[in-house]
């Protein structure tokens, strides 16, 4: 049997690929999937943890247990500036951006904005959940990185994947020359290449939304979910609803069986719920480069301004044709509102 071939021997093998293929890219995605692996090996024991009582709390040595969001900070933190490719860091853990200092990163190319686990309240009940990361190449030419490297549009973004810890562990990434999936190989400890050049159908009959907040939706959104529950077996309608309430679970899906998740604006989340660096910037790089569209329900992810690093915005994200459909409503419902 052929032995698949790993995350670090694709990396290299594409490195020819990256516009600035002098290895740096190829060492800053081979820490960050050293530190997935880390992460991983705490998100599989969470279970544990609780069957062993307050062990979640305290360890033998009487130190305080981390919450293992915290822990997988600190773990993808560890990596990055250790691995000397990173110059600043943006994390959804970390009110202010991290800039790395050290001598051996403070002139380092690349930016990484990460997520470090998505969806972290679902461990708690055994659920899927993800590590989100996004690369920018720094745009400051000296001293330590500043704002300015980060504020960047989506469109910027040289490399973004995520990790999903499910019933596999699997890190899907992109550099901007399609989407290949690795799924980790336990007996060895390696990630290994599962699925290449992943596409989403242009398609699909899955819709993802939290219907709890539908009496806030925008009206737009109230008319996409009707016209998916419409009994029409030639449209393959009505649509089936999924929704796990992890970001990276509930794309991972719909991108591998087509689909469309939408966090549109809700009472509680008037800007939308999810952050534009570390979540929906990276997803949508993700879902283009793999066929698919990522819009806020009218302009494309990657275009939109970035003026805070915990920015959020409404998510449309998925099959291609899925968005439009559903950017189609939103359209009609803003011109009628206005007419
Ligand atoms: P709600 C998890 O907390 C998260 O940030 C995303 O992973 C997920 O898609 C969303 O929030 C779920 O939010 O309001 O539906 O529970």
């Amino acid at each position: 049997m052929v032995q698949a071939k790993t995350l670090g021997q694709f990396i290299i093998e594409k490195q020819a690929d990256f516009k600035y293929a002098k290895g740096e890219l190829s060492r800053l995605l081979r820490d960050i999937g050293i530190a997935a692996k880390i992460v991983n090996r705490e998100v599989n024991k969470a279970g544990l943890m609780d069957i062993l009582g307050n062990a979640a709390q305290t360890n033998i040595q009487g130190e305080r247990q981390q919450k293992l969001d915290v822990y997988a900070n600190e773990q993808f933190l560890a990596a990055l500036t250790s691995g000397g490719e990173c110059c600043m860091v943006v994390s959804e853990e970390n009110e202010e951006f991290i800039p790395i200092t050290s001598a051996v990163s403070k002139n380092a190319k690349y930016i990484v904005a990460i997520d470090p686990l998505d969806g972290s309240s679902n461990i708690d009940v055994n659920v899927a959940v993800g590590t989100i990361f996004s690369i920018y190449r720094r745009v400051s030419v000296n001293g330590a990185a500043n704002l300015a490297d980060v504020l960047q549009a989506g469109n910027a973004q040289v490399a973004a994947g995520y990790v999903i810890y499910g019933s596999s562990t699997m890190l899907v990434y992109t550099t901007g020359k399609g989407v290949n999936g690795f799924t980790l190989d336990p007996s060895i400890g390696e990630f290994c290449l599962s699925h290449p050049d992943m596409r989403t159908p242009e398609s699909g009959v899955i819709y993802s939304i939290n219907e709890g907040n539908y009496i806030n939706f925008p009206d737009g959104v109230k008319k996409y979910i009707k016209y998916c529950q419409v009994d029409d077996g030639q449209s393959q309608r009505p649509y089936t609803s999924r929704y796990i309430g992890s970001m990276v679970a509930d794309i991972h899906r719909n991108l591998i069986k087509g689909g469309i998740f939408i966090y549109p604006k809700t009472a509680t989340s008037p800007q939308g719920k999810l952050r534009m660096v570390y979540e929906c910037n990276p997803m949508a790089f993700i879902l283009e480069q793999a066929g698919g569209r990522a819009t806020d329900g009218a302009t494309r992810i990657l275009d939109l301004a970035i003026t805070d690093i915990h920015q959020r915005s409404p998510i449309f994200i998925g099959s291609k044709k899925m968005v439009e459909k559903a950017e189609q409503f939103m359209i009609d419902t803003a011109v009628s509102s206005v007419c």
